[in-house]
């Protein structure tokens, strides 16, 4: 692609918002080249607000991810979903983001009707299309249209790519002519040290069952870089609720615990490009999800 007239070039927010586990995460990676915001196949994944900035030759998306909406049972969950409407409300293109499926799930529909609360451009896109089969999908785009009249619609696969070109396209045209905003190397607003913890956070959602990653916060006591830049020195604590937590985040023999440091130095190693070296400790911290101060201090 060209560059295009300085005039011509747009960039805006664009939010990437919807009910919990559709893929708002999956899809940001995709569009950013790079992981910045973790995944799981479990919801309530996404806690803060991760900016992922995509660099086109006409454009500049400055994509915000963030907690998906789901009934906010507790204080930290109150929290997230608060945050995701604050996040919503500031976006000049909202893209609202719901599954592919036999029918619209109830989630879904209520997070249609929402979007009629706003008034910036909208999109919907219809995540998860590898899933179905193609047929279904007719359908289910009727539907969103005929509940948000003034969107655009897009079905699409986070996961395999399909159709994410016309996407991009869509969201470029509603967005704002300015200047970029962003330093062209830059991806994300997250510093290192916060991916570090977010990446801990992700394998604990992976390693442990239940309610457990929903009680869990990850903290970084130590992130320094040894004098040659060659060793990274990470030390974390992972922050549980209760006694039967911490058992089961360290397993037997401290099995468990040494793997979720193991596949978090891993990818850490590949995404930072530098060696690491990790500790991790797990502390329980009674009831913290409870706590409006622990909450803001440990989600921070
Ligand atoms: N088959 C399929 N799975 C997908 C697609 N996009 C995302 N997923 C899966 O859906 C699950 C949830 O993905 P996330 O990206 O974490 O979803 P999210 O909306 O960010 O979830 P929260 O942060 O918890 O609100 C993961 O297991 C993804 O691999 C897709 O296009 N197709
Ligand atoms: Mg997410």
């Amino acid at each position: 692609m060209s560059a295009a007239a300085p005039d011509s070039f747009r960039c805006g927010l664009v939010a990437l918002g919807g009910r919990t586990n559709v893929g708002k995460s999956t899809l940001l990676n995709r569009l950013v080249g790079r992981k910045v915001s973790i995944v799981s196949p479990r919801p309530q994944t996404t806690r803060r607000r991760i900016l992922g900035v995509r660099h086109d030759a006409d454009a500049q998306l400055l994509l915000v991810d963030m907690p998906g909406l789901h009934l906010p049972r507790g204080l930290l969950n109150q929290q997230m979903t608060a945050l995701a409407r604050r996040c919503l409300s500031e976006a000049d293109v909202l893209v609202g983001v719901i599954e592919a499926g036999p029918a619209l799930a109830a989630g879904d529909k209520a997070f249609l009707a929402e979007m009629l609360e706003y008034r910036m451009a909208k999109v919907i896109a219809i995540n998860k299309i590898d899933r179905v089969k193609r047929p279904s999908i007719l359908p289910l785009a009727q539907q969103c249209a005929q509940q948000v009249a003034d969107a655009q619609i897009v079905p699409i696969s986070a996961l395999t790519g399909e159709n994410l070109d016309r996407l991009v396209d869509v969201i470029k045209h509603y967005l704002p002519q300015r200047p970029a905003l962003m330093p062209e190397q830059k991806y994300t607003d997250q510093s290192e040290s916060t991916i570090a913890q977010e990446i801990i956070r992700e394998k604990i959602f992976f390693a442990a069952r239940e309610e457990v990653p929903f009680s869990t916060a990850v903290k970084l006591d130590e992130f320094t870089l040894e004098p040659e830049g060659r060793l990274l020195r990470i030390a974390a604590t992972i922050v549980v609720e209760r006694d039967s937590q911490k058992g089961i985040l360290i397993g037997a023999g401290g099995l468990r615990l040494k793997r979720i440091g193991q596949s978090a130095r891993e990818e850490l190693e590949a995404l930072l490009g530098r060696r690491i070296f990790m500790t991790l400790f797990v502390k329980v911290d009674k009831n913290w999800t409870r706590d409006p101060r622990k909450v803001a201090e440990l989600t921070a």
